[in-house]
């Protein structure tokens, strides 16, 4: 039976297209420098956002309620749920979901009636999976609505709630690796503080490198080979979080030195609440080997918090593309939608709409960025730019091979360093308009 009758499959059906429900650049099969366009984009629904999203803000409550929800939190209604969502993933020929263990199931009265439910619901998802062939891209836990995780979770000044975190993200872990998750994502919700009159900083952060490591642990005795991510967010909830942005993050990782083990997911409106851009975070963190997935979205810059919206903004795309298709992609992450619909968008066929329009927008990214790669005039700037450590003193350099002494003689020798060449950044923006 389907929930939602009024929706067909969508199909390709060309830039031409006027067709509000149909891809008009998202062709899965289609091949692009190399690979399908499936392949390069491994698309995700964020189930927190599209199943469990009710519209509301920080001014005023929910206004979208489902025709599927009865509006209980019982496991049943969950699991109707669950069907829905595969229908919808389905329709959208979205490969991958990603959800927080209380996105997919209500919480109860304890530990042991939370897993319980979880279970029950996880039967479901694990059932729809098969049917239907869409994998699960990442699990999470959700360690921040409930008021126990008031202080944080890891960072709790309460040692009982950090058990508490470890065992629920334990239960969450092995309901991924059951459902086959290719990732797992650490998001520190709470871990921070809104003041630091009543927080001891070390012990805090030594705690949360502490769970980490057990988690990771865990994640070996169990199996489960799946890539571990840590979701970079300077602030929201927090006035300030850790895991502030990829820099901090790759530093905090390597100083536990579970940098390999765990990457990173790095989330475009977190950048730009950091005061970075896209481009930077993502260049950096795959820079240093440590770009494990993205969540795909986009914040107002009219509004001062977290709006996440859907990414439609062709230079945002363009720019994710081309620093993916340097490293040689995403895989085994993906492009999860941790994205909404608006307050005022509460008809289903929104989300259709929202996703439809974000997956164009990053095919499109992928067709300029592999134009611009072939094209090469902008990698044959950047290489030439530097081509004065491929030989010589600059080779040297590189390979680790000279000393400050050594250093000191060669520019004696020579007097003065050769004028560097311009760096066309004009040229180079030009350059990219001429693709976009
Ligand atoms: C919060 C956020 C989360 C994580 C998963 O800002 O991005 O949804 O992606 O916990
Ligand atoms: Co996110």
């Amino acid at each position: 039976m389907a929930f939602i009758p009024d929706v067909q499959k969508i199909e390709f059906e060309g830039p031409k297209s006027k067709n509000p429900l149909a891809f008009k650049h998202y062709d899965a099969a289609e091949v692009v420098d190399g690979k399908s366009m499936a392949e390069h984009l491994r698309f995700s629904v964020a189930y927190w956002h599209t199943f469990r999203g009710d519209g509301s803000d920080p001014f005023g409550p929910g206004t979208i309620s489902r025709p599927w929800d009865d509006g209980t939190e019982s496991v049943e209604n969950a699991k109707t749920r669950a069907r829905v969502a595969f229908e919808v993933f389905e329709k959208l020929g979205v490969p991958f979901y990603c959800f927080h263990d209380r996105d997919v199931a209500p919480e109860g009265d304890n530990l042991r009636e939370s897993n319980r439910k979880l279970d029950e619901v996880v039967a479901v998802l694990k059932e729809e999976q098969e049917r239907s062939g869409v994998r699960l891209l990442w699990g999470t836990a959700n360690l921040f609505s409930n008021p126990r995780f008031a202080h944080g979770a890891a960072t709790s000044p309460n040692a009982d709630v950090f058990a508490y975190a470890a065992a629920q993200v334990k239960k969450a872990i092995e309901v991924t690796h059951e459902l086959g998750g290719e990732n797992y994502v650490f998001w520190g919700g709470r871990e921070g503080y809104q003041s630091v009159y009543n927080t001891d900083m070390r012990r805090e952060l030594d705690h949360m490198g502490s769970f980490l490591r057990m988690a990771h642990e865990h994640c070996r005795n169990i199996g489960f080979s799946g890539q571990l991510l840590v979701e970079p967010k300077p602030r929201e909830p927090m006035k300030h979080q850790y895991d502030y942005d990829v820099g901090n993050v790759i530093a905090f990782l390597r100083a536990h030195d579970l940098l390999g083990p765990v990457k990173l997911n790095v989330e475009t409106n977190h950048a730009t609440l950091a005061g970075h851009d896209m481009i930077h975070e993502i260049e950096l963190a795959a820079s240093q080997d440590a770009l494990g997935s993205v969540d795909a979205n986009v914040g107002d810059p009219m509004l001062g918090w977290d709006t996440d919206q859907f990414p439609t903004n062709i230079y945002l795309t363009t720019q994710i593309m081309m620093v993916l298709l340097r490293y040689g992609g995403i895989s085994p992450g993906g492009l999860n939608f941790d994205a909404k619909v608006r307050r005022e968008s509460y008809d289903v066929i929104d989300i259709f709409h929202a996703h439809i329009g974000a997956m164009d927008a990053l095919a499109r990214g992928l067709k300029i960025a592999a134009a611009i790669k072939t094209d090469g005039a902008l990698e044959k700037i950047v290489r030439d730019r530097y081509s004065s450590y491929d030989s010589g003193i600059g080779k040297k350099i590189d390979e680790r091979k000279t000393t400050f002494a050594e250093l000191e003689s060669y520019m004696i020798e020579r007097g003065n360093p050769a004028r560097s060449p311009s760096g066309r950044q004009e040229l180079l923006e030009n350059l990219i308009n001429e693709y976009i």
